[in-house]
């Protein structure tokens, strides 16, 4: 029998912890198809962020090393200047990447570090039990914003890719979303050409995948997509906000 689909040579042969309806698995699962079908695996070195996807150095076939409470991208920046060869990426869900984690993000986008990161932006605290993440959004209630995010107590919701677009620094960014098995073929696009940027020695790339977390929205997994399509999108516009080919920086590394 022919087989048509099989698990990538990227992703290692265990079950996942994950939540049922939960986009990590997704994320995963391109970043894993980007690493076999561009033959990069055995020179990958992944880094692992705090939150559900702490154990994604199980579950991604390749060089793995933690990278906890929003260091990703420093240490990345290390193993990329030390070991210029490989290809390095970082991880990183909303509360690592632009909470804990926003100085080393902005400062290695800034720098134009030729690594990529995968920011999988679900608008809540996942792993810690809900809490409000930068990106939760007006009225969306979480534990630590009970009666929904109010912007004059809470402030507003951080738009990343447009954030660091301004950066000349930068690259490759954007931002899509797995709501959807169309969304899904354009969210692999963008993560195989983040990682062709870096391949190509261009810079600073980073891929924004808007996710779901159906267990901290309190919602099902079905609702948990809607909620992504319906609520997210209009605040998280989809799109390509920095392109290297044809692209707005005049930052050279080629
Ligand atoms: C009570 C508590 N507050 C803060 C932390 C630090 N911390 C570890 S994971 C995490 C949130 C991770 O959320 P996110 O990065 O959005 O990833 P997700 O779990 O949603 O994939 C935080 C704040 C902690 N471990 N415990
Ligand atoms: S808590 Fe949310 S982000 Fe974490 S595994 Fe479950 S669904 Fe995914």
């Amino acid at each position: 029998m022919l087989q048509v689909n099989r698990r990538p040579e990227s992703l290692c042969d265990v079950k996942m912890h994950y939540c049922p309806g939960c986009g990590h698995g997704i994320a995963h699962r391109l970043v894993a198809e980007s690493m076999d079908e561009l033959g990069v695996r055995e020179r990958t070195i992944g880094v692992a962020p705090v939150g559900c996807a702490v154990f994604a150095d199980d579950y991604f076939n390749c060089d793995m090393i933690q990278g906890p409470h929003g260091r990703g991208p420093a240490i990345a920046t290390g193993l990329k200047r030390c070991k210029p060869d490989c290809i390095v990426f970082s991880y990183q869900g909303d509360g690592d990447l632009a909470s804990i984690g926003m100085a080393e993000t902005i400062h290695s986008a800034g720098r134009g570090e030729n690594i990529t990161v995968i920011f999988i932006n679900n608008a809540i605290y996942g792993m810690t039990g809900g809490q409000m993440a930068p990106t939760t959004l007006v009225g969306q209630k979480a534990t630590t914003c009970p009666q929904g995010r109010d912007p004059l107590v809470n402030g507003y919701p951080m738009r990343i890719c447009e954030l660091l677009s301004q950066l000349d620094g930068t690259r490759y960014l954007e931002r899509v979303s797995i709501h959807s098995a169309a969304h899904v073929i354009k969210a692999k696009r963008a993560v195989k050409k983040a990682f062709r940027c870096q391949i190509e020695g261009r810079g600073f790339s980073l891929v924004e995948i808007l996710s779901t977390c159906p267990t901290n929205m309190g919602i099902s997994p079905l609702d948990a997509v809607k909620f992504v399509s319906d609520q997210m999108v209009p605040q998280y516009p989809l799109g390509v906000f920095k392109d290297f080919e044809g692209g707005k920086s005049d930052v050279s590394r080629d």
